[in-house]
């Protein structure tokens, strides 16, 4: 089982260190010997203040654009809405800082080892030098709300630790604590934009504490803004950190001082063994409800020399790996009551992150989620339905202001504060990312799927059906006709773009694809959903009459999907979004089964655009072979995206791939591709639709014999496969309700009924 990564080495970079996480409080740790440093994280911790952007002019530009495309002039109405639709770019997510510990070695160091225990959360480091031999132990918990380091020596040692942070800040050490107090920027500029906006601290941004207590069996002392231990075998560190951050729409005044010190005070009353114990029994209660097996040898090797070697000849126990570091990162940067993980998750050393390191909503927060239900995991996906609910309020005002519409919608960027508007800040070529609308309807079908793999109707009533309610107001009226049919009009499709005329590249036209797919995805549930609430009212009709009225997908001529109106030149035939594909994956509109010349469009449209692309493209791109129940071109993908991508060449924008710590490379890290390969390796077992379970829909031949066990399908259906020769042969199901399931399995079609919380057992011979 691969339920672990190790190190010979201590972290050089980012890329090597090994992330721990509850959710809200993120520690990266390097594991250095004469210097640990272990970067600090809250998921709090953002630019900014609340705001809401407007543009007075922008529903007029939005009219007029939709004149100018429904007459053909592409061109015009994309320059109007750069120039008067675009807003500001958003907030970005910051560190806490770093928490460094000095040790006095002079020695060389020997026998070092470093791992992630992925099952317990707990990171564990060990080498000697000096012939003393010395053990580290590194976990943040749940229960207790800390950051936690015990670090033993087999003989009395000293140490001095100390901290910074990038922030406007300032460290006090006092007796045996260091207090860590900073203040985030009101605003700062994204890292592609730095010329856009100064960094403005003005007071008025989120507050910072942190801090370190410390334990030791020697003597502790503060000493110039430091803590020295001597003459200990064995020091405790727990770090506690609390922020001013209170709520979106609230301005951040809350006493960070006050919270930080209570916790600090909560955690000092507890043993170091009862805070570890606490830890573990509530990080491995989730780790373990999943367990694969695809009956692999682990090499003995590192586990970033396996990534590199598996170049040469394949290591498919990597996938194995790859899997269960998906469910570890879910837990780790997830949890109810937490912030939804952002483009790092909640690890992030840099005042100028990629993309602000926030929510980019046209593809990656919500492949964060993917695969989050399947792996039996809910709960930890509240935070995206959290995310949904503070733009269903600032995106009414979005709504109303940019588009004169009912509901709410969002574009492509979320940041702490609920941004909804526009991006791009009327830059050239803005277009193909800022005029994106629809993000709310991707969101919906993760609140909708909340619904489906719990059938809480209590939840469906009273939090999803609201919100989908919401989200499909605003496409009602935005919606316009076209040619007998209706279309958001105008729209894109991510980021891609295409040739208007000789030269000339635009992103903006009539409809897109997938526009056109996240309505009808959306539409479709809100009618299911209406069905279990018995809700039948003027917009249940609406939504039901327009729903066989949206365009629907077309086919181009060399037999790939449509992904504008027309069968447009492209400018880039490898693009990295396969958004046309929604209906495909994450939607399920489009089925081997039920659409078959569709599929095979998306088919022929996934073998044009390669497999050679960014980190979470090639993600995608697992999901959608299994989908089209192609196992083996779903590995080949997988394989792919453990290229070994060497963290010093972290900013090339080379092709994607897999950093030594396993952290996914777009390049740069982004943790979405982490999760699309998860998801989309439990899709190869387990795929689970419109009333079916489909048992093994797409296994690669080189997974001949293993078993799973723990996977969720809906309906809140816990199953379990056993197989051989790439069939299965025994599979256990059981379900919370008694409930009828149709079981789709290589033998063909079995109705089955599963007993409140009795497991049923279905072998195959
Ligand atoms: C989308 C993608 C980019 C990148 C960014 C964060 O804009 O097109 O590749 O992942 O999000």
């Amino acid at each position: 089982m691969e339920n672990k990564l190790q190190y010979a080495t201590p972290a050089r970079y980012f890329e090597e260190a090994l992330p721990l996480g509850n959710g809200t409080l993120g520690a990266t740790v390097y594991g250095g010997c004469e210097r640990e440093r272990i970067s600090l994280n809250h998921d709090t911790l953002w630019s900014g203040k609340p705001y809401q952007k407007t543009r007075r002019n922008a529903e007029a530009a939005y009219r007029e654009a939709q004149r100018l495309a429904l007459a053909g002039k592409l061109p015009e109405a994309e320059k109007l809405l750069e120039k008067e639709f675009t807003s500001d770019f958003g907030q970005s997510y910051l560190p806490a800082g770093n928490l460094w510990i000095d040790t006095a070695h002079d020695a060389p160091v020997t026998d070092y080892a470093r791992e992630l225990d992925m099952e317990n959360g707990v990171v564990r480091v060990s080498y000697t030098a000096d012939n003393v031999r010395f053990e580290r132990e590194y976990f943040v918990s749940h229960p207790d709300r800390c950051i936690c380091v015990r670090l033993r020596a087999d003989k009395p040692a000293e140490l001095t630790v100390w901290a910074e942070s990038p922030l406007k800040s300032e460290v006090r050490a006092s007796g045996s604590r260091l207090c860590l107090t900073g203040e985030c920027p009101v605003s700062i500029a994204p890292s592609y934009a730095r010329d856009v906006c100064p960094t403005v601290y003005n007071g008025e941004g989120i507050k910072l504490t942190a801090i370190t207590d410390v334990r030791a069996d020697g003597a502790i002392s503060a000493e110039n803004g430091k803590i020295r231990v001597t003459g200990a075998t064995e020091t405790v560190l727990t770090v506690c950190i609390a922020t001013s951050f209170l709520s979106f729409d609230v301005m951040p005044t809350g006493d960070s001082l006050g919270a930080c010190e209570r916790q600090t005070e909560a955690v000092r009353g507890k043993s170091y063994e009862s805070l570890f114990s606490a830890h573990t029994a509530d990080f491995s209660r989730y780790y373990d409800r999943v367990k694969l097996d695809l009956g692999f040898e682990t090499p003995a090797l590192t586990t970033d020399a396996r990534v590199k070697a598996a170049e040469k000849s394949a290591d498919l126990g990597l996938a194995e790996l790859l899997f269960n570091f998906g469910r570890y990162l879910i837990i780790a940067s997830s949890r109810e009551g937490s912030q939804a993980a952002n483009l790092q998750g909640i690890w992030n050393e840099e005042m100028f992150a990629p993309w602000s390191s926030n929510y980019t909503v046209n593809i990656n927060t919500e492949m964060n989620y993917w695969p989050v239900l399947t792996c039996n995991l809910v709960g930890f996906d509240m935070p995206i339905v959290d995310l949904t609910k503070k733009i269903s309020v600032t995106g009414a005002r979005t709504a109303k202001d940019f588009y004169g519409a009912k509901g709410y919608c969002a574009h492509h960027n979320i940041d702490l504060w609920g941004l909804s508007t526009p991006v791009g800040a009327q830059r050239n070529g803005c277009i193909c990312y800022a005029f994106w609308n629809v993000s709310a309807g991707w969101l919906c079908r993760h609140v909708w799927e909340h619904y489906e793999y719990t059938l809480d109707r209590e939840y469906l009533e009273k939090t999803a059906y609201p919100l989908m309610r919401g989200a499909a107001e605003f496409f009602l009226s935005t919606l316009v006709p076209y040619e007998g049919k209706y279309i958001m009009c105008p729209a894109t499709s991510p980021e891609n773009t295409f040739y208007f005329a000789d030269g000339v590249k635009i992103a903006l036209a009539p409809y897109t694809a997938m526009s056109q797919a996240i309505v009808a995805d959306l539409f479709e549930n809100v009618s299911r959903a209406a069905d279990v609430l018995e809700i039948e009212d003027a917009f249940v009709r609406e939504i039901r009459e327009k729903l066989p009225l949206l365009m629907p997908h077309g086919i181009n001529e060399n037999g790939t999907l449509t992904e504008f109106d027309a069968d447009r030149p492209e400018t880039d035939e490898k693009h990295r979004h396969t958004s046309h594909l929604y209906g495909l994956y994450p939607g399920e509109s489009i089925t081997v089964e039920k659409t078959p010349a569709l599929a095979e469009a998306c088919r022929r449209t996934l073998l044009r655009r390669g497999d050679v692309s960014t980190g979470w493209s090639m993600g995608w791109r697992v999901n959608l072979w299994a989908k089209l129940g192609d196992g083996n071109h779903a590995l080949e993908l997988v394989k792919r995206q453990l290229t070994y991508v060497d963290p010093r060449e972290r900013r090339t924008w080379k092709g994607g791939g897999t950093y030594p710590n396993l952290f996914d490379a777009h390049p740069p890290f982004q943790i979405d591709g982490n999760f699309g390969v998860c998801a989309g390796i439990a899709q190869m077992l387990l795929q689970s639709e419109n009333g079916k379970i489909k048992i093994l829909p797409a296994l690669p031949d080189a997974f001949a014999e293993g078993s799973v066990s723990g996977l969720l399908a809906k309906g809140g259906v816990t199953v379990g496969i056993e197989w051989k020769d790439g069939k299965p042969t025994r599979c256990t199901l059981s379900s919370g309700v008694s409930q009828s399931v149709t079981l789709v399995t290589a033998y063909g079609e079995k109705k089955i009924h599963l007993a409140a919380a009795e497991e049923t057992t279905v072998s195959f011979s």
